[in-house]
């Protein structure tokens, strides 16, 4: 008989959605540095590397309990010999040099400086730095041509780089909620991304919108931006049209994983409410009850305002497309990911966040629920707490 350590190893399945990986784990410690690697493999436009480090840090992830040494790790999948490497060298000496001299070096932290910037993808920020721009202030510095997201980017810069709270993601809803509920009553709102999945801060509040009366949701966006935009909490905002068409996108497009939802990303304008800074200095919260009014953006010195900049988006779904979208839109991004692999490798279906396509029946299979989605795809159902690969 196996110890019971191998056979947790035995038992753990090799695509991430089909096992539980909660929000908190046992092995921060190993799965921080491959994620490093990971995200420095992204930098480098090196995406099968990038995978193979985030599929091992993702099945450390759902071990329940902390990896002591090497023989932990036998019968696991997903580990690659350079994974094994890295892991090796943490649980000997402590770190791995390979991991702190990339988290040292010049590019990798230029490369994070500058793909931080909401609208600067891996390419620009590359160019920027084979230009040897190293921050958002060497572009304000050498006046570099920005787009408008881009500016909005580095006017912001700060702010954005600050954690989003479930407080403030919480009084971003009830924004979100009301310009809604202005334009489009009996309309549903739900809170999605990393939120949904119970995290406690993230980078951005994702949401997604739809009207159980189908039809009724087209043209939604404009209404619900020209509403905030009315009350004065966009900072920024550009919305893409929905480009969904069942027939032409459907199975086609299955390999692309972007979707073609009605779209808005923005930057609120979030008061520094009692709810939202009950962590945040004297000084602000002084800012807010002497009811001083915000400087204009250009001067936007995040400390000394009553308000933070906030990163929004915002999808809007037909009603008969919404258990994808949801499924889709809730994440891990890994975890969606190994969704589409799963149903693609192993069931011959493809799956976005519209629809799920079988091509050995040749037809979409319809769902109202991602538990629907779930057993359409053969796979046990795992909540939204536990898609945390
Ligand atoms: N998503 C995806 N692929 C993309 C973009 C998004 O699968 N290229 C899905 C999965 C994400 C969700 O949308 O969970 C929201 O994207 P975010 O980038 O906001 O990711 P999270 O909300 O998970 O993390 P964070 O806390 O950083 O916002
Ligand atoms: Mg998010």
């Amino acid at each position: 008989p196996k110890p019971n350590g191998d056979s947790t190893a035995m038992l753990m399945k090799s695509y991430a959605c089909q096992r539980r990986t909660p929000l908190k784990h046992h092995n921060s410690f190993l799965t921080e540095a491959l994620e490093i690697l990971a995200q420095n493999a992204d930098y480098n436009d090196n995406e099968g590397r990038s995978v193979a480090f985030r599929r091992a840090a993702s099945v450390l992830k759902a071990l329940p309990r902390r990896v002591r040494c090497m023989q932990d790790l036998r019968w696991l999948p997903c580990l690659g010999d350079h994974s094994q490497r890295v892991i090796k060298e943490i649980l000997e000496d402590g770190s791995s040099r390979e991991v702190e001299s990339t988290r040292q070096s010049e590019q990798y932290q230029a490369m994070k400086a500058l793909t931080g910037i909401f609208g600067v993808g891996v390419r620009t920020a590359d160019r920027w730095f084979r230009e040897g721009l190293r921050s958002p202030d060497d572009l304000i510095r050498t006046g570099q041509q920005l787009n408008r997201e881009q500016q909005a980017g580095v006017q912001y810069y700060d702010d954005l780089q600050k954690p989003v709270t479930k407080a403030e993601a919480d009084v971003i809803s009830d924004m979100v909620e009301k310009a809604v509920h202005a334009v489009l009553p009996g309309a549903e709102i739900q809170l999605m991304g990393g939120f949904r999945r119970g995290k406690e801060v993230g980078h951005d509040v994702d949401f997604l919108i739809t009207h159980p009366e189908e039809g009724k949701e087209e043209g939604l966006m404009p209404k619900i931006t020209n509403w905030l935009k009315e009350q004065g909490l966009l900072l920024y905002q550009k919305t893409t049209r929905n480009s969904y068409l069942e027939k032409m996108d459907g199975p086609a497009r299955a390999s692309s994983n972007m979707d073609r939802f009605e779209r808005c990303f923005s930057i609120f304008k979030l008061q520094k409410s009692a709810a939202s800074c009950k962590s945040s200095s004297a000084a602000s919260a002084e800012d807010v009850s002497t009811g001083r009014e915000s400087e204009g953006p250009a001067e936007h010195h995040p400390e000394a305002s009553g308000w933070r900049a906030v990163r929004v988006d915002l999808v809007v779904s037909p009603y008969s497309q919404f258990a994808f979208a949801t499924l889709g839109w809730t994440g891990s991004k890994l975890f969606e990911r190994e969704l589409r692999r799963w149903a693609g490798q192993e069931k011959h279906m493809s799956l976005s966040s519209h629809a799920l396509y079988d091509s050995k029946q040749n037809l979409y299979l319809r769902a109202k629920t991602e538990e629907e989605i779930f057993a359409h795809l053969g796979l046990e159902f795992i909540p939204p707490s536990e898609r945390n690969a």
